[in-house]
């Protein structure tokens, strides 16, 4: 790949940026975790819990530093960098715990640093910083754009929102581009309009529940202090992948915006963050993607295989060898696993092990150790068997927050229902192929099935003594054990 001008300044900040990280890192062991998701996926959840428990003293059996009592203790302490907010931990906690509420949706990036001191397993006391990093998946999906000029990504939008079932949603926006020639002269008022019916499209596949998730740009839905600048002032139109624009052109004024967003979204979020991360959770909101049927999973399947292009792009855009990004781990989790019966939860993660392995043999290699775990970082939900006719049936109790509804039946937030999860099939295949495969939960009592989407309340704590009471979870140690147990060693 041939490196312009812009290309090479950007690469010698990077350099300087790793030389200042490494010295540090030599003398003050840091891991920095990225945690990303798409919106709703549960990354506020995960970290909050995950905080708590390490400083509150969790149940943690499976992360073994934890476990064998080699962790003295862990505490936050200021974060390193000075423009990125702090991730608003205390209040999340309160809201979880007191309130008994899910925190508020976040939209930023936020970071927070936890400093562990640990006996190493030869008996000498160390300390491992850990930065955590929570920031919108929507943002990392906008990686591949860096290597992708305005046409091919024009060519490619277009041919995406052609196909069923996006094509319903893009009517309007295609009606309108339909009006438009891309070689006449540029015009502001067509730009705006092109872009304004673009946006909606992408607002439109995001709110049709889980399905389509793959939707750069993705600072077109949110856009922050970018709110009308030229930068988010574009549209694909219809150009041959291989031509170029016209001076003075309507598809030049496109092309313009396009490498502008490159360089004041696109750039900076890779310079600046992606590219300091050692290890990365991915979280996957993969219930509501089966409760949608097999075409939001095979949505799943692409938006995964997105993400890990995403990593290979971060191994080979701009860097020179010796300042490729460093991640050395990538774990998926499926959350939320609390609405499934224990039993299903290997089943999950046999469901996700397979999405992701084949949009690994689809991407490159992405020089990182991949794995999957289904999780709930705050288990809402307990388990018990509900008689129903002559069978007793394994169930999951919780209380449905206040104001969802299921069968016309609206919850107050105080009572706890019975509802029966269904079965995820041994064979993940069946959930590729058919439909009927997945049901989602339903009611214990009757077979009602509007349970599907279900929001359960977060669970109530017994207090003993004085200490703050440990927030029940679901493999949330397997997770710390796989993203941080080897530099605890
Ligand atoms: N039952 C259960 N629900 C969860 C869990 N984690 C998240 N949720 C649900 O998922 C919703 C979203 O979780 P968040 O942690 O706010 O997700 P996020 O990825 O930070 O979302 P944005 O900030 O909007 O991008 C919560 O409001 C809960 O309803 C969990 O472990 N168990
Ligand atoms: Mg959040």
């Amino acid at each position: 790949m041939a490196l312009s001008f812009s290309d090479i300044v950007e690469e010698a900040r990077l350099s300087a940026r790793a030389l200042l990280d490494y010295g540090d890192h030599f003398f003050n062991p840091t891991i920095r975790l990225g945690v990303t998701g798409l919106s709703r996926a549960g990354k506020t959840v995960f970290i909050t819990a995950l905080i708590h428990g390490l400083t509150r003293g969790g149940r943690f059996p499976i992360f073994e530093p934890f476990a064998t009592g080699r962790i003295a203790r862990a505490r936050l302490e200021p974060q390193p960098d000075d423009a990125v907010p702090r991730f608003d931990y205390e209040n999340h906690v309160r809201t979880l715990i007191e309130e008994r509420r899910w925190p508020n949706s976040t939209v930023d990036i936020s970071e927070l640093r936890l400093v562990i001191d640990y006996q190493r397993q030869n008996g000498a006391d160390r300390t491992l910083t850990l930065d955590i990093v929570d920031y919108p998946g929507e943002w990392l999906l906008d990686l591949p754009l860096l290597n992708k000029s305005y046409e091919q990504w024009a060519h490619e939008g277009l041919a995406l929102s052609r196909e069923r079932p996006r094509a319903r949603l893009a009517a309007h926006w295609h009606e309108h581009l339909a009006t438009l020639n891309a070689e006449s002269r540029e015009d502001e008022q067509a730009a705006l309009a092109a872009a304004r019916l673009f946006t909606d499209y992408l607002r439109a596949c995001r709110d049709e529940r889980f399905a389509m998730s793959l939707l750069p740009p993705g600072r077109f839905l949110m856009p922050g202090n970018l709110a009308g600048s030229p930068a988010l002032t574009f549209a694909p139109l219809e150009v041959p992948v291989d031509g170029s624009a016209p001076d003075g052109s309507l598809w030049a004024m496109m092309v313009r915006r396009y490498e502008a967003y490159k360089d004041v979204v696109v750039r900076p979020f890779f310079r600046d963050h992606f590219s300091r991360l050692d290890r990365q959770i991915v979280l996957v909101d993969a219930l509501a993607a089966f409760n949608s049927g097999p075409e939001a999973l095979h949505d799943l399947e692409a938006a995964l295989a997105g993400i890990l292009d995403c990593f290979r792009i971060g191994r080979s855009t701009l860097l020179s060898s010796l300042f490729r990004p460093r991640i050395d781990r990538i774990l998926f989790a499926a959350t939320k696993a609390d609405h499934l019966h224990h039993s299903s939860h290997d089943r999950l993660e046999a469901v996700l092990r397979r999405t992701v392995a084949k949009a690994a043999s689809r991407a490159e290699d992405t020089g990182a150790e991949i794995d999957v775990v289904a999780l709930a970082a705050v288990r809402a939900t307990r388990e018990a068997q509900v008689q129903r006719g002559r069978d007793k049936l394994p169930s999951i109790l919780g209380t449905p927050a206040p104001g969802e509804t299921a069968n016309g039946e609206a919850f107050d937030g105080k009572t706890e229902v019975a509802t029966f999860p269904g079965d995820l099939p041994a064979d993940p295949e069946e959930l590729f192929k058919g439909d009927g495969a997945f049901r989602g939960l339903s009611s214990a009592t009757t077979d009602k099935t509007d349970f599907r989407f279900l929001r359960f309340r977060p669970p109530q704590l017994e207090r003993e003594g004085a200490d703050e009471p440990a927030l029940p979870h679901i493999r949330l140690d397997r997770a710390l054990q796989f993203l941080i147990g080897d530099r605890l060693q």
